[in-house]
């Protein structure tokens, strides 16, 4: 997998592939190009099958900082209109590749996770946090409504009323209230973070791989779905995972009393 990026560090430990967002001075902020480096890397994580879990972070003391507001200062004049729809798009691809990617992706926070940076870690299937982490809706805070589809991920995950509180009182959340409220997955002590990053990945990584993606489908799919067609889709992707190694693998293992050993396939 390609690895010389200007804004972006892609670290390789076995079947994980580590994707640090790489702008510290500026705690992370997407540029357009950290944005393009970062939507080719995670694509081309979803189509190598060698890679079995993916990690998101950022370098320094923060994960990000949302858009690069210096992008916003040369902006039209007051008359002209100004369309940033477009512009969502490329963000839209990267949270389609993050959801759609058939292997789990976690998002590791250190530090401010602000603005679209935040929603982009909500886009993760799975997030640790460190004690320090900051979840910060700041849209509200210059004017704009949450983007890279926190206005999907935020009531999802912590409900109606605190996706709204969050995205017009703009506040930070800190890391163990994110995982009180099911914002992330688990908060744990800073000198403890890289260690129990590594941990998750790997346990992921060695896990079976195909069935993660299979249920991955099936609980994107049933958020949007009535119960038939949860149910329907259910009996789908049990066809097909009932069909893989890893399962042939699981079965054995369970009747042998010995721990699988999951290829992925
Ligand atoms: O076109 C489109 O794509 C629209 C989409 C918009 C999506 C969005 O994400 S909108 C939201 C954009 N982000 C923000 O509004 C957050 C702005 N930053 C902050 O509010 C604060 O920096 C933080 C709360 C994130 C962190 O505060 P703190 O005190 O820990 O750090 P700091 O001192 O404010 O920041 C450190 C440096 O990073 C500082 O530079 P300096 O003074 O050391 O040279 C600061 O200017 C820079 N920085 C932080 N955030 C951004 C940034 N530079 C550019 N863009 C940023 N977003």
């Amino acid at each position: 997998m390609r690895t010389d990026f200007q804004h972006l560090l892609v670290q390789r430990d076995d079947c994980v592939v580590t994707l640090t967002m790489n702008r510290p001075e500026v705690l992370n902020a997407f540029n357009d190009l950290m944005l393009h480096e970062l939507t080719e890397a995670v694509e081309e994580a979803g189509r190598d099958n060698s890679i079995r879990c993916v990690v998101l972070t950022g370098a320094g003391r923060a994960f990000g900082a949302g858009q690069d507001l210096t992008s916003f200062a040369a902006s039209p004049a007051v008359d002209e209109p100004i369309t940033v729809s477009e512009h969502l798009k490329k963000y839209h691809r990267l949270v389609y590749a993050l959801r759609r990617m058939p292997k789990p992706v976690v998002a590791a926070v250190r530090g401010v996770a602000a603005g679209i940076s935040c929603n982009i870690a909500l886009a993760c299937d799975l997030r640790i946090a460190a004690e320090n982490a900051r979840f910060l809706q700041a849209f509200v805070r210059i004017g704009l409504v949450p983007d890279g589809g926190g206005g999907y991920f935020l009531p999802r995950l912590v409900g109606l009323s605190k996706a709204l509180e969050m995205a017009m009182l703009g506040d930070e959340v800190s890391g163990p209230e994110a995982e009180r409220l099911g914002l992330v997955n688990r908060c744990v002590p800073v000198e403890e973070f890289e260690a129990a990053t590594t941990a998750l990945a790997q346990r992921l990584a060695s896990g079976p791989t195909r069935a993660y993606g299979l249920i991955k489908k099936l609980m994107y799919t049933s958020l949007d779905s009535e119960l038939p067609a949860s149910l329907e889709l259910e009996g789908q992707l049990q066809d097909e995972a009932i069909q893989t190694a890893d399962h042939r693998e699981g079965v054995a293992a369970f009747l042998q009393k010995r721990s699988a050993k999951y290829s992925g396939q």
